[in-house]
């Protein structure tokens, strides 16, 4: 069985959502970052870590990537076109919305005080609306690649979930009715329901 570290309110919510979309048993176990159990099996602190027997994996969309092509769900194969153009997606999300929003973080509560730079955040919520809207433009179905979900379906929800915690806005209609769908998954619910605290 798979073990997850990490919480609901975390990027561990992004596997949490593919565990129970593709059915698979797992155990969560709720630590919080830089807690001895997660520094033991991740240097840096972060989480979500993933650990499959023997093998630990870090990285939200890296323990996407492998669980999808482990199980054959929720990716199109290797090497197809398809999954080029997946991939590019998801690093696309990785950059002008996760990035975005973890600058604000950071700025917000992660760094030291005296290294916070708070100012940013107007810039950085200006850059998020922005590039909202060059994804909005980009949906072609029900889901980011039209009529297949994919991993990259829950990095871009996760996001904009994130975006409604943070203050920042969602403005786009298109990727609010989007959110909104994603968002009536009962894996979605199933994986929120994990929340303890
Ligand atoms: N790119 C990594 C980022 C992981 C990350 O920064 N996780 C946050 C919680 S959502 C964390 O552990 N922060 C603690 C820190 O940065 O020291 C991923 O997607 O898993």
């Amino acid at each position: 069985m798979y073990k997850l570290y990490g919480s609901v309110k975390s990027r561990a919510l992004r596997v949490l959502w593919m565990l129970e979309e593709i059915g698979e048993p797992f155990e969560l176990i709720n630590a919080s970052p830089h807690h001895p159990d997660i520094l033991a099996l991740n240097p840096s602190g972060k989480v979500p870590v993933l650990v499959d027997g023997d093998a630990v994996i870090t990285d939200s969309t890296a323990i996407l990537t492998y669980l999808a092509d482990k199980h054959g769900k929720l990716a199109y194969p290797a090497g197809t076109i398809e999954r080029a153009h997946q991939d590019a997606l998801t690093q696309l999300l990785l950059d002008e919305l996760d990035a975005v929003l973890w600058t604000a973080a950071r700025h917000s509560f992660i760094l030291p005080k005296d290294k916070r730079v708070p100012e940013v955040k107007d810039s950085l919520k200006w850059e998020f609306e922005r590039n909202l809207e060059r994804l909005s433009k980009r949906i072609d179905g029900p889901f980011l690649q039209g009529e297949t979900f994919t991993i990259a379906d829950i990095v871009a929800t996760h996001c904009l979930n994130w975006a409604l915690v943070a203050g920042f806005p969602v403005t786009d209609k298109n990727m609010r009715d989007y959110a909104r769908e994603m968002r009536e998954r009962p894996a979605f619910k199933r994986a929120l329901a994990h929340q303890t605290e």
